[in-house]
């Protein structure tokens, strides 16, 4: 594999933009199984027969195979794409503040960014508009059954303020955020995948010192990590283990019996220098079956609401299996016996295979002994995916590479055999964090399609000023070698994704009435004796105002309103319309109020009245071919 930049076409005197200006013909001949064409007297030669294939392109028209469910990271949102196209499909704000849907301004999705926080950082939010600002979602997974996929939920990390939501896959919308108590920065997140999720294990990743309440600060063994076991039903802490070190990502095996978290920091220090010192750190091996144990038994102590066990060294809650320093990714295969731990300091993967365990756990084996295989596959292993067919791809951070392996091989080259684990190794551009198979973290795996998620585009795109997108890369891993079919340009920063079989996702196309995501709004307006959706209606209640109205493209039942400065006032409006695709909004000018409001939605916002004067109302989400009349007029009457 050449590190050169694709082109489709050669030779150099026809121009990409030439080539496409002639396009249909051309394109539709080198579409044909990779045949050379004339053009204008010029030989068009594709680059490759795969790419000249077609076999990644999804035409006009036609539907992906899976959807791919991508973190942004800093951005704050989950998003949804279509695989193979690439196609980015929709963005689902979750611990971001959103222009386009009001998330983070709607009554309803500040009751949901609100709900789930300690006391403490409601009090700290007073002052901060209320609500977190801001959040780093890392890490989106899908609930299981019984080892795979099931449609239900997806669960997301916000390692910049400590929380982890849940979206509701019926509606593609967020409909949890917790905050988790005693942990700091939840990094590492996975469901449990059997015998259902159940648990969402997740890693705080940073040690605080316990409490962290400014008395200490440079006593490091007053500072402690811990892993969260959150019940995603209830959408609660179920419990948590302190433990040594920090750490870093989880996995769960296909058992139900064990969890196992990266850490890093062995050497319990809180500086660079120190924490990279030693030559060792650790994989933390949980066993859940004990641990509810100790929950059952009373081997806890409660901190703010919740049981916390002591898992460190020694405890015979967890084991600590010596792995070199500074791992990262941690990823179960889906043969349901082998979990990878990514050595990224170290060129090596360390393999444990869980059926070894319960020895372990037993201490009838040695720590160390756990592991079946250890191959050097390059610098910079970052995080590993499977094909369902005894193969791994680790992304290589530092060689800027994906290298396929054979996890057999690689227990054979560990027994001493002279084998070479590795099959095969792509360039990829540039610098990747982590990779995803289709259905890869499933037992379901299914070999068809690898995602890198590259950190660095450098020069795969035209220049965009200094800050440039980051590059995301498929790949096709049906044959024997992988071949590179899409570049993927993409905003900040898709650090994790999955690949899902869209027959295990059946979203809904209009919101049924009455759905518990506006359960406060149906709530009041019974109160106030109005049917949502058929009344329009002012309620005036002290300086409290609710002013009910619904939506039917392309008008608002409530041409204009009136209300007092300083009023309080609550607007709620039922998008009436059936129609799948017909979502209305409801902006209001030069008040900073905006929210999505979907077919048979209901949606509310909350504002105080305090700029006298006319102000326009308008839908703010194309829906009729009068869309840019459908407006009104509040009137706030000066004091
Ligand atoms: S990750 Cu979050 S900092 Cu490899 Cu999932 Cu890097
Ligand atoms: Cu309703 Cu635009």
């Amino acid at each position: 594999m050449t590190k050169k930049k694709t082109e489709n076409i050669e030779p150099d005197n026809i121009s990409r933009r030439e080539l496409l200006s002639n396009s249909t013909k051309v394109a539709a001949l080198a579409g044909v199984g990779g045949l050379a064409t004339v053009t204008g007297g010029t030989m068009l030669m594709p680059q490759s027969a795969q790419a000249a294939s077609g076999s990644s392109e999804v035409a006009p028209g036609d539907l992906d195979d899976y959807y791919g469910f991508w973190s942004s990271g800093q951005a704050g949102e989950l998003r949804i794409l279509g695989i193979p196209s690439m196609r980015e499909l929709m963005r689902v704000p979750v611990f971001n503040i959103c222009s386009a849907s009001g998330w983070g301004i709607t009554n309803e999705s500040r009751k949901i960014m609100t709900e789930g926080l300690l006391p403490e950082t409601k009090e700290f939010l007073k002052t901060r508009g209320g609500v977190y600002q801001n959040g780093d979602l890392h890490h989106p997974h899908m609930s299981f059954t019984d080892g795979t996929y099931d449609g239900r939920y997806l669960f997301m990390n916000d390692k910049a303020n400590t929380r982890v939501a849940r979206v509701r896959c019926d509606v593609m919308k967020c409909d949890k955020i917790i905050e988790i108590p005693n942990a700091s920065d939840i990094h590492g997140l996975r469901p449990q995948k059997y015998p259902r999720t159940g648990y969402v294990f997740a890693n705080g990743e940073h040690r605080v010192p316990l409490p962290n309440d400014g008395s200490i600060l440079d006593e490091p063994e007053k500072y402690h990590a811990i892993f969260s076991a959150i019940d995603g039903d209830k959408m609660e802490v179920a419990w948590q283990v302190m433990v040594d070190g920090n750490l870093d990502n989880v996995d769960a095996d296909y058992q139900g019996l064990y969890a196992i978290s990266s850490c890093y920091n062995s050497e319990g220090a809180v500086n660079l220098t120190g924490m990279t010192s030693s030559e060792q750190d650790w994989a933390v091996v949980f066993d859940i079956k004990a641990i509810e144990g100790a929950v059952k038994s009373g081997d806890y102590t409660m901190m703010k609401g919740v049981p916390v066990i002591d898992g460190r060294k020694g405890s015979k809650y967890t084991r600590y299996i010596p792995v070199s320093n500074s791992p990262h990714g941690v990823n179960t295969a889906p043969d349901g016996r082998h979990v990878m731990i990514n050595g990224k300091l170290s060129p090596t993967v360390t393999v444990i295979d869980v059926t070894r365990l319960p020895d372990l756990f037993k201490d009838k084996i040695k720590p160390r002994d756990a592991v079946v295989a250890e191959p050097e596959l390059g610098l910079g292993p970052l995080h590993t995916a499977f094909d369902g067919k005894g193969n791994a791809y680790t992304t290589l951070f530092l060689d800027s590479q994906a290298v396929k392996w054979n996890i057999q091989k690689a227990i054979d080259a560990y027994n001493g055999k002279n084998v070479n684990p590795i099959l095969d190794k792509l360039d990829v551009h540039y610098q990747p964090g982590h990779n995803h198979t289709s259905m890869g973290e499933t037992k379901e795996a299914d070999g068809k399609w690898l995602v890198s998620l590259n950190k660095f585009s450098k020069d795969r795109y035209i220049n965009v000023g200094p800050l440039k997108p980051e590059n995301e890369q498929l790949i096709d891993i049906t044959g024997d070698q992988m071949k590179l079919m899409h570049d993927g340009p993409t905003f900040a920063e898709p650090h994790d994704c999955i690949i899902v079989r869209t027959d295990r996702v059946n979203p809904d196309s209009i919101w049924t009435k009455g759905d518990r995501m506006w359960a406060d709004a149906s709530a009041q307006a019974a109160k106030d004796g109005i049917t949502l959706g058929e009344d329009s209606k002012i309620i005036r209640d002290g300086n409290k105002v609710r002013i009910y109205m619904y939506s039917v493209a392309p008008l608002f039942s409530m041409e204009k309103f009136t209300v007092k400065q300083g009023d309080e006032v609550t607007v709620i409006i039922s998008n009436n319309d059936q129609i799948d695709d017909l979502t209305h909004g409801f902006t209001l000018a030069n008040y900073g109020v905006v929210m999505e409001v979907g077919p048979q939605a209901t949606a509310s916002v909350t504002f105080k009245a305090d700029r006298a004067g006319v102000h326009w109302f308008y839908c703010q989400w194309f829906c009729h071919a009068l869309h840019m009349e459908m407006r009104g007029r509040m009137l706030v009457e000066p004091a």
